[in-house]
């Protein structure tokens, strides 16, 4: 069985949280990971704050197990998301795509642990200094908003420059990346686009078609040499994207293609010129079934990768 101080930390009866994916993570996909063992996160992205407390309700009608919200740093409602996730005193708020620094102190106030996504070690070191309870460390093979740094390197420099939990994310998808994350020193991992494919997830089903057709080589990072590397699977919009940002200045570019595309995937089921956000480990996601059932399946292989390691390792 593997319980990680972490899992004591969170509540949680298994070390897996769910990536907080706008436009995909609705309260559904949350009270089904949370359900099934692992952390929901409902994913705030750019909602307005009345819509995310809608979510928060909905989820407490689905599950009575704790969840959080990830805040979108890049979000015009930011200061408003997280003063609902306050006043609604949510278990724990996950961050991405920036420093979520002035807000841990009045978040820690409201019992919420405060878990920001990192992609470079000082920040990591920066943010356990403000107190954060934990840290997810997230390699360039996620899908969306990526950092630099691949999770093999990354995790284990983050787990060496602090003393806090730390989580693995970017490229995890079965229980062999699970406890590879443990390996390095991770105390959870974070899965992003594996619970996209569970049945309860609400996206449009072509957004899951297109993530269970991708290959290994089958996405592309947009905003090359910009701070806003997005990593999307490499569809007609992903073409047109690296055709403008060498015909045009880059700003222009991500102007025209940002936002709202990722909405015209996710919820209307454009996977031609819509932004469909997938990690690499696509190539390895075949099939729809439960949050609950991909779990249970992770937390098997992980232990009977355990035991095979541990056959290896012969005198
Ligand atoms: O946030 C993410 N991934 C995301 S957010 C998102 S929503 C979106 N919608 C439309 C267009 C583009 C994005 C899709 N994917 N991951 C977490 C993450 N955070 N990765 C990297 C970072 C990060 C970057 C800079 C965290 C902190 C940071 O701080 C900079 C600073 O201020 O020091």
């Amino acid at each position: 069985m593997f319980k990680t101080p972490l899992c004591d930390l969170l509540g949680i009866k298994y070390p897996i949280i769910q990536g907080g994916m706008a436009w995909i993570a609705t309260a559904e996909l949350a009270a089904a990971v949370s359900n099934g063992g692992g952390l929901g996160i409902i994913g705030a992205g750019n909602m307005p704050p009345e819509m995310l407390r809608n979510e928060i309700i909905k989820a407490r009608q689905l599950t009575d197990k704790p969840f959080g919200v990830n805040a979108y740093y890049m979000s015009p409602y930011v200061e408003e998301v997280i003063q609902v996730i306050i006043e609604e005193k949510v278990s724990v708020i996950t961050t991405g795509a920036g420093n979520p620094g002035k807000h841990i102190s009045a978040l820690k106030e409201a019992g919420t642990k405060v878990i920001p996504v990192v992609a470079s070690v000082a920040l990591a070191k920066r943010l356990e200094r403000l107190g954060v309870d934990a840290l997810i460390a997230e390699g360039m093979e996620c899908g969306g908003h990526i950092g630099e740094i691949t999770t093999m390197a990354l995790l284990p420099q983050v787990v060496d420059a602090v003393s806090i939990p730390v989580i693995g994310a970017g490229g995890i998808a079965d229980g062999r990346g699970v406890v590879a994350a443990l390996s390095l020193g991770a105390e959870g991992v974070q899965i992003g686009t594996r619970f996209v494919c569970a049945s309860e997830c609400t996206v449009h089903p072509n957004y899951k078609k297109a993530i269970i057709k991708a290959k290994e080589r089958g996405t592309a990072v947009t905003g090359e040499g910009t701070s806003h590397r997005v990593r999307i699977i490499d569809n007609k919009l992903a073409k047109e994207i690296k055709k403008e940002t060498l015909e045009t200045d880059i700003e222009t570019a991500l102007q025209k293609w940002g936002g709202g595309s990722l909405r015209r995937a996710a919820r209307e089921g454009d996977i031609d010129m819509g932004s469909v956000m997938a990690g690499q480990i696509a190539g390895m996601v075949s099939q729809e079934m439960s949050a609950a059932e991909m779990i249970q399946e992770m937390m098997t292989e992980a232990e009977t990768v355990t035991k095979r390691l541990s056959g290896v390792c012969v005198r």
